[in-house]
């Protein structure tokens, strides 16, 4: 985009006028956002109607989950004009550090909605017709604080500073009708700019609102009651995000929002696509759709209502959409993938559960085996089963997940339909997660190597042979954000840390198969034992982490609280402190995370092995030159063929292991042979930690006493876990341990999200 500054702040100024009454000279902070904002869209404009009006085939990347983090940086990024408006603001005494006031959009959980915002960018970048289709909650993830140790829950009212980034698409908007209520559907649009190439694509999110206005003269003659209400059941549909990652809870209101999503997203493209002419029979010639997980499945039955409506039969429309559906699947935990009773989803869409049952019909139909195959069995819809039967392509997000898929998970699906399994390793967007978060990093690798790694990252390889040369910058710079992530923790947490300490960092959602108990466990393995005076010169360390737990998961919770009590322990005991800190830090976002992760000497990724379908923090870290302390697990495996095993420390079971070990695996065993080990273990019951709500004795008892207790092999774990811990530790300060670091950066270039849109281009979409 062509900037002048002059021009830019009259604009600016203009919008001041026109909308707040004020000026460049007394606008607040929040008007001063919004005005910038807006200047920079009316610019946009006509590169965003261009890409509208190409006639190219389309990829309509369907999600439940959008976590776009904070707009206005990298937008400006991407449109090649950061510094020039932040020297235009400059000159009039502001600048653009301010808006890191500004709230993230966190329409999302975690790594789905994440990925899904990555790949957006990417697309741009990469001049893929890639457009995102969501759901506009007026209340994103939660906001976390911490009372007593303890997780506390507040409503994210991310709109607080305006929505400058979004158009309102009234024209739009569509009825979706549920067999209680018809809902108003109006599209917010989000441009998405690729980076310093003029293309912007589309993020379309949804807002539910009352069909009819609120009706004064029926309220007035009394009967209001039931308007009221319609009003109130309608808007609630996008009020909030389910805060749940990779645990299901069969909410009925959650079923609405996704039908909502998906109705609203088909409805306006079968209208356009008639509009346009098109035949619908040839709708893949115009459009495909990506369905992130089961969470949009319900787009394929509602795909085959429309049409029939349309006058389809129903192999006609199944053509269709077996031609245009592609089903992602993120996740092998059971409880995570979604299902639906019977009663419920027929209770509220009666139509849509017809073409569920003739899909059920025709997969009978086509004589497979219905105890290895079937959508509906016992009142129960199993979306994934509907999503891989009349998909085109299936996909897990790494090669280990991939295969768990193929031959565990969708095993006989598989077999039966080898050919629609793929696999598309995920990516991350080196804009947001090097450019933009670690810019002096970036302009050191330029300085070696040029720019052309922007866009497109297996270039970082050419950082090879300089890997020496680099060393004593690449200290300096990990040192500075060191600098300043400790300041941002001592204002925001109240804990100190000092940059000379080693900063070892897990941050991910809280959840029993990601582990951060095993790391709690060895943090206080290394407390005792610096206490005892066994280890008498232990590498000062922090050890920080930052997870918000889904409200309604106890044990989640109750990690959360030990781990704070397990900070408090140490920071407040002299002897220990002097060589290790515990910090958790309070409500870990999109935001947090770009300062966490360029500012981190070591990246937990110890999941259990077969657990984290792929993982995308540990290839940030990778990017930002961090080594991996992990298991052979999603990604991480990946990610030691690019990188070397050696310039990683590895541990624990592999996923072989794991099937062997289950079979005669015994938690108090593994206590008795192992005292220290016990001793850790029994803070959480031996009243050495406050736990007046019994969390942390019921902690206790899921890894050690339970039936099937230690599901997830912590304790089986830990020994090698420890070891490579204080190994890693240990190398750390040497030339060597530097090394490693920037082994990891040149051989980050597989995880863009660049490359990986281009696969699912290539291989799925089959467009360009
Ligand atoms: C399902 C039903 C009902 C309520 C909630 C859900 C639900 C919500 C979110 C289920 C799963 C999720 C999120 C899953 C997720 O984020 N998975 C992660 O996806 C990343 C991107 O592919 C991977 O890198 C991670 O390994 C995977 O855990």
């Amino acid at each position: 985009m062509k900037f002048e500054k002059k021009k830019f702040l009259t604009d600016v100024d203009g919008i001041l006028h026109a909308d707040y009454g004020t000026d460049l000279a007394s606008a607040n902070r929040k008007e001063l956002y919004n005005a910038l904002s807006r200047a920079v869209m009316s610019g946009i404009y006509p590169d965003w109607k261009a890409e509208k009006a190409e006639n190219k085939r389309r990829c309509g990347y369907f999600s439940a989950e959008f976590l776009m983090g904070r707009a206005i940086f990298s937008n400006l990024l991407n449109l090649g004009i950061l510094e020039e408006a932040d020297e235009a603001l400059k000159s009039i005494g502001e600048d653009l550090k301010q808006f890191e006031e500004v709230e993230d959009a966190a329409l999302g959980n975690g790594g789905l909605g994440r990925l899904a915002a990555c790949y957006l960018e990417s697309a741009a970048t990469m001049d893929i017709p890639l457009d995102g289709y969501g759901i506009r909650y007026r209340y994103g993830l939660f906001a976390q604080t911490f009372v007593d140790g303890y997780q506390h829950e507040e409503g994210d009212n991310w709109l607080k500073w305006g929505d400058p980034w979004s158009v309102r698409a009234e024209r739009d908007a569509v009825t979706v009708h549920f067999a209680d209520q018809d809902v108003r559907a109006v599209p917010y649009d989000m441009p998405i700019f690729g980076y310093k190439n003029g293309v912007v694509n589309t993020l379309r999110l949804w807002q539910a609102e009352p069909v009819q206005a609120f009706d004064f003269a029926t309220f007035n003659d009394m009967k209001g009651e039931r308007t009221a209400t319609e009003n109130f059941n309608a808007t609630k549909i996008t009020d909030v995000l389910y805060p749940n990652d990779n645990t299901m809870v069969g909410k009925i209101l959650r079923l609405r929002q996704q039908y909502f999503l998906v109705s609203a997203s088909l409805q306006d493209i079968v209208k356009k696509q008639k509009a346009a002419g098109h035949d619908l029979h040839e709708l893949s010639r115009y459009y495909c759709f990506q369905l992130n997980d089961t969470h949009p499945v319900i787009a394929i039955p509602e795909l085959l209502r429309l049409l029939k409506a349309e006058g389809f039969t129903f192999e006609e429309a199944f053509k269709v959409c077996a031609e245009t559906f592609n089903f992602t699947n993120h996740t092998i935990m059971a409880e995570a993938l979604e299902k639906w009773d019977v009663l419920a989803l027929s209770d509220l869409l009666p139509d849509v559960y017809q073409e569920i049952v003739n899909c059920q019909r025709r997969l009978e139909a086509d004589g497979l085996d219905g105890n290895k195959f079937y959508i509906i069995r016992d009142n129960v819809i199993h979306m994934a089963h509907l999503a891989i039967y009349v998909s085109s392509h299936v996909n897990g997000v790494a090669e280990i997940h991939t295969n768990i898929l193929k031959t565990d998970t969708f095993k006989n699906w598989y077999e039966r339909f080898p050919e629609k399994f793929v696999n598309v390793t995920n990516g991350i967007t080196p804009r947001r997660w090097l450019l933009l978060n670690n810019p002096a990093m970036a302009r050191e690798i330029d300085k070696y190597i040029g720019t052309g790694w922007h866009t497109d990252l297996a270039q970082l390889r050419k950082l090879e042979p300089h890997i020496e040369k680099m060393l004593p910058a690449f200290r300096a710079v990990k040192r500075a954000n060191k600098e300043k992530l400790a300041a941002y923790i001592s204002a925001h947490e109240g804990i100190d840390l000092s940059p000379d300490f080693i900063f070892d960092v897990q941050v991910k959602r809280l959840h029993e198969y990601k582990r951060q108990l095993l790391n709690a466990f060895a943090i206080l393995y290394f407390y005792y034992a610096i206490k005892d005076g066994e280890i008498t010169d232990f590498p000062p360390t922090a050890f920080i982490f930052g997870a918000k737990a889904a409200p309604g998961y106890y044990n989640a919770k109750a990690i959360i609280k030990y781990i704070n009590e397990i900070a408090k322990l140490v920071n407040n005991d002299p002897d220990v402190s002097k060589v290790m800190k515990v910090v958790f830090v309070q409500n870990y976002n999109v935001s947090y995370a770009e300062k966490i992760v360029c500012a981190a000497d070591v990246s937990e990724q110890i999941s259990m092995a077969g657990m984290e379908a792929s993982g995308t923090s540990n290839m940030k870290f990778m990017l930002n030159g961090t080594v991996t302390l992990g298991t052979l697990d999603g990604a991480n495996v990946e990610i030691c063929e690019e990188a070397g095993r050696e310039n990683n420390y590895i541990f624990g079971a592999t996923v072989e292991d794991v099937a062997a070990v289950k079979q005669y695996y015994c938690p108090t065993e593994m206590l008795g042979n192992d005292p220290k080990l016990r001793r850790v273990v029994e803070t959480l019951r031996d009243g050495t930690f406050s736990d007046e709500k019994g969390m942390l004795k019921k902690l206790y008892e899921s890894i050690v006493t339970d039936y099937g207790a230690d599901r997830y092999l912590v304790l089986y774990d830990f020994a090698d876990y420890v070891r490579a811990k204080m190994q890693l530790l240990r190398d750390y300060g040497t030339e060597d341990f530097d090394r490693k670091c920037l082994h990891n950066m040149a051989a980050a270039g597989k995880f863009s999200a660049d490359r990986s849109v281009t696969d699912y281009a290539k291989l799925i979409w089959h467009l360009k």
